[in-house]
């Protein structure tokens, strides 16, 4: 039985985070909002990996190398797409999508997406601890959701 939203624990579950630094004073508000989760779920501050790339674009490699480099049991990726004036929006927004499905599905790591892809900073903010919640909050949620979807799982494949 998949364990309701509220009854996760964050308690012996290692998280990696990966942070684009693109619109810094969102993501940070997007780390704020998974790291407070996952501590108020019993998450130990030692078993939280965080690490910053340059922009949306590199989170797929990030964590890909989080994947091959570390043990955690959940990737959750934060990071903050606003759309200019040109197609540059378009291809970031899809290379980040595609990218970190890809690394999840290759690496078998939850890999989770925890990008805004907004048209305003307004709307960022809105999603990053303002008047819609936090999508830093939701990924970090997703994430043990994930590691603990994997971890029950991984007991039906003993011989
Ligand atoms: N990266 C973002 O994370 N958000 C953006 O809004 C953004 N814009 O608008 O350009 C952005 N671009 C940088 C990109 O992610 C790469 O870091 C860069 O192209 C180097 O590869």
């Amino acid at each position: 039985m998949v364990p309701p939203a509220s009854q996760l624990s964050a308690a012996g579950v290692r998280v990696g985070i990966l942070v684009a630094a693109w619109n810094r004073q969102v993501t940070e508000a997007l780390l704020k909002g998974a790291m407070e989760e996952l501590l108020k779920r019993g998450g130990d501050e030692n078993e939280i990996l965080v690490e910053w790339v340059p922009g949306a674009f590199e989170l797929p490699f990030g964590a890909k190398l989080m994947a091959q480099m570390t043990d955690v049991d959940a990737i959750i990726c934060l990071g903050c797409v606003i759309r200019g004036e040109t197609p540059h929006f378009d291809y970031v927004c899809q290379a980040a999508t595609e990218g970190i499905l890809r690394v999840g599905l290759e690496m078998e790591v939850p890999v989770i997406f925890g990008v805004l892809t907004v048209d305003t900073l307004e709307q960022a903010l809105a999603r990053a601890g303002g008047k819609y919640g936090n999508k830093g909050t939701e990924a970090a949620v997703a994430a043990l959701h994930m590691a603990s979807l994997a971890r029950r799982l991984s007991r039906f494949d003993e011989p």
